[in-house]
């Protein structure tokens, strides 16, 4: 069988994962694609050997779509997710499942409403599928290093993608550490501190860079600097400190050179040579279980309303000058 994909937003990420599907994934073919750049929408159709459609609304409803990938503006993802519950169609939406908790919840609610067996909502954290962040987990949960005691995250970006703010930075970069810390210590995060430094000369629309405390139910914290103008390269780090040792990520570096009397490590420009895979293995799963009729293994609808519950307590701490808040799951 052959699971025919339709994918919304070509830009960055998108024309990743029509690449990907079309390249190697089994089991997928990329049929139609739309964006709001026409003409880009058309140049990869042309490669992929796809159509295009001018809206997302008539992707999700074509009958040579059976199932859908939302990578357009994050202001347009609930929209775009209720159009394919509407459709029943499954859909695989890139992080944050919405930037909002009230859109998240109305998407949680109106997925339950359909009462299916198996959800149709999953969202993007592919961290989970990053084989590194799989064995720091499989360490921390086979009792090497004690009980987790610390989290030491950085997430640093060359530079922020334009039309973002202070709040952007916590629901589309800092919203992966925040999946990955509940999935990793497998226990909630119940109390945040948003917290910050002096702001880069680099970006005058945000408080850049930021550091947010993240207390879990299990009495870790977290601590995350996400520095989204970094400029040296794309960096991804994460320690775990137990109470007998400690386990981290190894560095995100795509090359080393030595030479005249140095050693340099090379950075990626951005996260797709180093989660690559892992987006490819997340695809892959999707595929997989839409094929096999059995439940999506990728964060569900939950996760990412869980998810963004615990970026609007850091917001909230952000505008009361750094308060510790706790994170309302209601
Ligand atoms: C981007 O949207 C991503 O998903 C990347 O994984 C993240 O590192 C980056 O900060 C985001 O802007």
């Amino acid at each position: 069988m052959t699971v025919r994909v339709g994918v919304i937003g070509v830009g960055v990420m998108g024309a990743d994962h029509a690449r990907t599907l079309h390249r190697s994934v089994s089991g997928a073919q990329v049929t139609v694609v739309t964006d709001f750049d026409a003409a880009r929408a058309d140049t990869l159709a042309h490669e992929l050997s796809a159509r295009t459609v001018a809206t997302a609304t008539e992707l999700i409803a074509a009958p040579d779509v059976d199932a859908v990938v939302i990578a357009s503006h994050d202001s347009a993802h609930a929209e775009q997710v209720a159009a394919c519950l509407d459709q029943r169609k499954p859909v695989l939406c890139e992080k944050p499942l919405a930037p909002s908790v009230d859109e998240c919840r109305d998407l949680v609610t109106k997925e339950d409403a359909l009462g299916l067996a198996d959800p149709l909502v999953s969202v993007g954290f592919m961290r989970r599928f990053h084989h590194p962040y799989v064995a720091l987990a499989d360490e921390v949960r086979s009792g090497s290093i004690g009980t987790p005691l610390l989290v030491r995250n950085s997430h640093r970006n060359v530079s922020a993608y334009p039309g973002g703010d202070s709040a952007s930075t916590i629901t589309n970069s800092a919203i992966h550490e925040i999946d990955i810390t509940s999935w990793l210590l497998g226990s909630p995060i119940v109390e945040v501190g948003w917290h910050a430094p002096r702001s880069t000369s680099y970006d005058s629309s945000r408080q850049d860079p930021q550091v947010l405390m993240l207390r879990t139910a299990d009495g870790a914290l977290t601590v995350v600097d996400v520095f989204v103008n970094a400029r040296y390269g794309y960096d991804v780090r994460c320690e775990v400190v137990g109470e007998t040792g400690a386990v981290s990520l190894a560095a995100p570096h795509t090359l080393s050179i030595d030479s005249s009397l140095r050693s340099a490590s090379m950075y990626p420009k951005d996260w797709r040579p180093l989660f690559a895979d892992a987006y490819r293995r997340q695809l892959q799963a999707w595929i997989d279980a839409l094929i096999a009729e059995v439940a999506s293994p990728l964060a569900t609808a939950r996760d990412g309303l869980r998810a963004t519950q615990v970026a609007a307590a850091l917001i909230d701490s952000m505008n009361n000058d750094g308060a510790t808040t706790k994170v309302d799951y209601h």
